[in-house]
Parts: C-alpha cells; structure tokens; sequence
C-alpha cells in the first residue's frame, strides 16, 4: 500500500494531522500502537493522572464548533475525562476509519531512489508514503530505571505511563512503594496513600509543588468561556506559554519582601501555574528564583506537621527549572500515619527483592512497587522507531554527532527529506501548552504539503546550515537562562547516557510561531524543495 502521508500516533497531534491530510485531499494512514485514541491520556491511567493545564485552554481551537460543543467538569480533569474528550474528536471527525490500531510502526526508511518513505509495522509489513510524519509525542518512551532483581519481585509492579487497561489495581490492604516524585508520583502518591495500608514513597530529589486548587467549573463559567473563545485564543496563539495569561513585567528583586510575599501568597492561593508567571525573571535570575524556592519551602514547613520529613522533602534546584508541578495535597500526604518518606539519595536503592526492595541501609516489603520515574523524554520516543534518511543514516547516528541534538525548528532534520516531527526536539512543545503547540506544527505541515503541491514539488529537507543555526539559536537561549542547570527530562540527564542537550526551545510560543510563519512565507527558508522529476523532464 502506498499513501500520501504515513503517521505515527492517534494521541492529540495524530489525530489532528490525520484530520488536516484528508481535509487538504491527501491520502493518510494511522499507525497506533493502543487499541484506542489518546495517546498520553490512553496510556496514563494511573490514579490521580489529571491534566495540569487548564482544561479552558486545553483544546484544539481549530473548530469553533467543537469549542462549543465540549464542555469540561472542572479546571483540571481527570485521565478519563480528557480520553473521552479525544474519543468524541475522533467520532466528530470520523477518524478512526484511518487509523489501524494496535500497529507500532518499527522502522522508516527513506528510499532515495524512489523519494518514498519504506514503513514497517510490528507484523512485518511494509507501507510507503511521500511523506513520513511523527505524532509520537514527546513523554511516551517510558523510563524504567534498570534496578537489579526486579524479575524476582514476588509481588505486582507497574510504571504509571503504561498502567493497566482494563484491570483495575485494588491497592486495599497493600504494602505499596512508589519510586519518583515528578508530576507522576506528585498525582498519584496522594490517591494510592489514601487507599493503601502503608505507602513508602522512595524519594532521590526533592521538587517544588503548588496545589492545583482543583474546582468544578459552574455553568455561568463555562458559558462566559465559550463566548470569549474568539478573543482567548488569538491572545493564546501570541502568547509566551500559550496561555492567555499576561506574564509580569516586573523582576522578583525590585519589589520589597512584604509586597513579594504578598505576590506570592496571592499566586499560592490561586493555584496553578500563577506562581511561575509571578515576576519575569524568576528563571533568568538565580537571585530571584531563591525568592520563589524559598517561598514555596516555607510552606513545605508549615504543611509537613514532622519538621525531619519536611526537611527531607525541600527542594534546592532552581524553582521551575524542572517541569513546574501541580498537586493536591501532596505535602498534607506525609503527615499521615500510614506513607513513609524515604531519601533514596542518601541511602541509594540497591535492589529489587523477592520481598520488596532493599536499599543501602534497609529493606522494605511491599506487595506493589509502582514505578513514577518519568520518561526518556522528546528524543526517546522517536529513537525508539530504527529512522533512516538518506545514505541510511540514522535518526539515533545524527543525534549522537556533535554536542547537542540537532533539529530545523523541531519540525525537520536535514538529512531526512519528507519527514517531519510534531512537537519534535527544539520546538516549544512541552514549554507550551501542548494542544496549541501541536496545532501550530500540524497547520505548518499542512500548509507545508499544500505548497509543494501546488508548486509540483516532492521533496523537502532542511538544509544543514539552517538546522545548525536554529540550534545554536536554541542553546543560545537556554544558555541565557536557568533551565540547563538542572538535571531534567529537559536537558536529558534523566537517562543515564544520555547526551545532555537542551532539548526545547525556549523563546516563547508566540515567536516561535511566528518565525514558523515568516519562513513558510519566504517559500520555506532554510529549506531544499525539489521538483517531482516527471514535472521536470
Ligand atoms: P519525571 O518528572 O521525570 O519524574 C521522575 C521521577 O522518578 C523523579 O522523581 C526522579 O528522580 C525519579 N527517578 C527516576 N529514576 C530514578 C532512579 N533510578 N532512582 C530513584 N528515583 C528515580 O517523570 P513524571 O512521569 O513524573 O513526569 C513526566 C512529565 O509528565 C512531567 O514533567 C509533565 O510534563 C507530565 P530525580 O528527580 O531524577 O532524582
């Protein structure tokens, strides 16, 4: 079979790239590894998994209609409620009828003979298509740390981005251990403690938490909302995070300790993000980011009843540094009777047992070990899939050369014609709010197709001087900030070995956008299009 476009992925950028393709009149076929549509929100259904992006703003905003007929229950829904909402999309538009399900696609290569993309499947398979897309999202490599003894574990274990589907885990009566603390652990520590007889969260690096502040959305809201659409979303699109949230002007360091403290109080009370937009150089300034850190410490003291467990959970890397967390009462959690807080820093985690886990200076029986330890984030999922461009040059070769990972715009690689990347290493993505962020990509490819098309072109690849520019444009602007300091999914010192790079680009949506633009606008700069060779001949 051969089609126009082959896409990985029906999560939020799938399923809309699908949408797009067949709206501009191309041929595209879905591959999903899930028996259903969701992508992130099909595979994390641990307990407490909740967005942490207000729901308002977290839609596509391509369909007015849609925006109107979808209305969320709360500010930060569930798993379950974002899954139904990426189910109704896939019903509106009709889009399972193009996605083959339980498919992982193994293998793309680029033929250059023939300028197709060679796909493979998990069966075996082979498909073409002109042009190769990725939706495969930038946290579904999931991080298993590689602890000695985990086959001989006697009881069950799980990772939260790869829970079960269709059991559910019955914590009642259970020793449960969880290892991580991220926005994984933050979520569901709180819920398992509240079912389990004992949790003993098993904790390498403090982080830096603020409540949710969860709450259902009233009628009159939800209706205020939905007419304010055509003014929100232009605000969204321009905006530094996506959000249509104004960030300060002011530095952390120019108010006096009463007004700040009072700032941050009020950014507290509101829950959310509000806390990170606060004063605008809060990760610019280290002295300015100690303001914030020590805030959010002091609560931590005033939460955590045992002064020796609140000591144990107050963060020292730079506030927001690492993927800003939200909760609901994580900290309260650790004054209850039945979780144990344990520092796997001090005392490093040896192994997993028949019983439990042992770590350098105790054991632990646990009936369930829950693994919350994250992702091999933005380059992991991609690598996972043997890429190769021109000359059979792989995507995982290219990545390992020179000091940091390199992308045009984390749309393209030079090197891999036809192949582009939604949210891809180096673009906004995560920074941003990430259905927005996905849409931006997913208009840009689009139009991208629609312009070769009518220009009889069948080739695009980003040349090796645009995509080395970008880069350097990318780390420039990390450099410029506190971000690369810490040891994040972000940078990829997650993984051990992993190369270190700042992996996301940091300018803001707004301009980002808008540079994405300007280059489509200049007949796509920084890029080699070539004519079909039947048109020139
Ligand atoms: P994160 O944020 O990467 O968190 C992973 C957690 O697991 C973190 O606390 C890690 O500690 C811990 N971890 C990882 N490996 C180990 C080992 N070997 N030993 C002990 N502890 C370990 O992943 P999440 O799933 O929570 O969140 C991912 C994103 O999803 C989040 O950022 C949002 O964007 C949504 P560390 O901090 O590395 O010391």
């Amino acid at each position: 079979m051969s089609y126009d476009a082959i896409v990985i992925g029906a999560g939020f950028s799938g399923l809309y790239m699908l949408h797009r393709l067949r709206e501009a009149g191309f041929t595209a076929r879905v591959y999903e590894a899930g028996d259903g549509v969701g992508g992130v929100w099909y595979w994390n259904r641990y307990p407490g998994a909740r967005c942490d992006s207000e729901s308002i703003y977290y839609n596509y905003t391509f369909s007015a209609e849609l925006l109107q007929e979808w209305t969320w229950s709360s500010r930060y829904p569930e798993q379950p409620e974002i899954l139904r909402y990426l189910n109704f999309v896939a019903d509106k538009f009709d889009l399972r009828r193009d996605i083959q399900f339980e498919t992982r696609v193994t293998a793309a290569h680029y033929q250059e003979a023939t300028r197709k993309w060679l796909i493979t499947l998990d069966d075996g398979t082979q498909v073409s298509a002109t042009y190769f897309i990725s939706g495969v999202g930038c946290l579904s490599a999931a991080n298993l740390p590689p602890f000695k003894g985990l086959e001989q574990f006697g009881g069950e274990w799980y990772h939260t981005g790869q829970w079960p589907r269709n059991e559910k885990v019955d914590f009642k009566g259970k020793r449960v251990g969880v290892i991580g603390n991220g926005s994984s652990g933050v979520q569901s520590i709180p819920v398992i403690a509240q079912e389990a007889e004992h949790l003993t969260v098993f904790q390498r690096t403090p982080q830096y938490t603020i409540p949710a502040r969860n709450h259902p959305y009233s009628d009159e809201f939800i209706r205020q909302t939905k007419e304010s659409y055509p003014e929100i979303i232009p605000q969204m699109r321009e905006s530094w995070g996506g959000f249509p949230i104004a960030p300060s002007v002011r530095s952390a360091l120019e108010d006096p300790q009463d007004v700040r403290q009072q700032v941050y109080e009020e950014a507290w009370a509101k829950g959310g993000f509000f806390l990170s937009y606060a004063y605008h150089d809060l990760t610019m300034n280290e002295a300015a980011n100690e303001t914030a850190a020590e805030f959010i410490r002091s609560k931590i003291r005033e939460t955590v009843h045992n002064p020796e467990v609140a000591e144990k959970l107050l963060p020292s890397y730079y506030f927001g540094t690492k993927r800003p967390i939200l909760d609901t009462h994580y900290y309260e959690t650790y004054n209850r009777e039945n979780v144990t807080l344990v520092d796997v820093k001090k005392a490093p985690i040896v192994e997993i047992t028949p019983k439990g886990l042992r770590t350098a200076d105790a054991e632990y029986e646990l009936d369930i070990l829950v693994f919350a330890t994250g992702y091999d984030g933005m380059t992991g999922p991609l690598l996972k899939i043997d890429i190769r461009g021109k000359d059979g040059w792989t995507l995982k070769e290219k990545w390992s050369e020179g000091s940091n990972v390199q992308t045009y715009l984390g749309l393209a690689n030079a090197g891999f014609p036809n192949f582009f990347m939604i949210t891809g290493p180096e673009s906004p993505s995560v920074l941003a709010n990430m259905p927005l962020a996905i849409e931006q990509h997913v208009d840009w490819i689009g139009d991208c197709l629609t312009y070769m098309r009518q220009n009889g072109l069948e080739t695009i690849e980003a040349t090796p001087e645009a995509e080395a520019a970008w880069s350097r444009h990318c780390k420039e602007v990390a450099d410029a900030t506190l971000y690369p300091k810490a040891d994040s999914w972000y940078t990829g010192a997650n993984i051990a070995g992993k190369p270190r790079s700042f992996l996301i680009y940091l300018g803001g949506f707004g301009s980002y956008r808008q540079i994405c633009s300007d280059i489509a606008a200049k007949g796509y700069e920084g890029f080699t299009l070539a004519p079909s060779p039947k048109i020139v001949s």
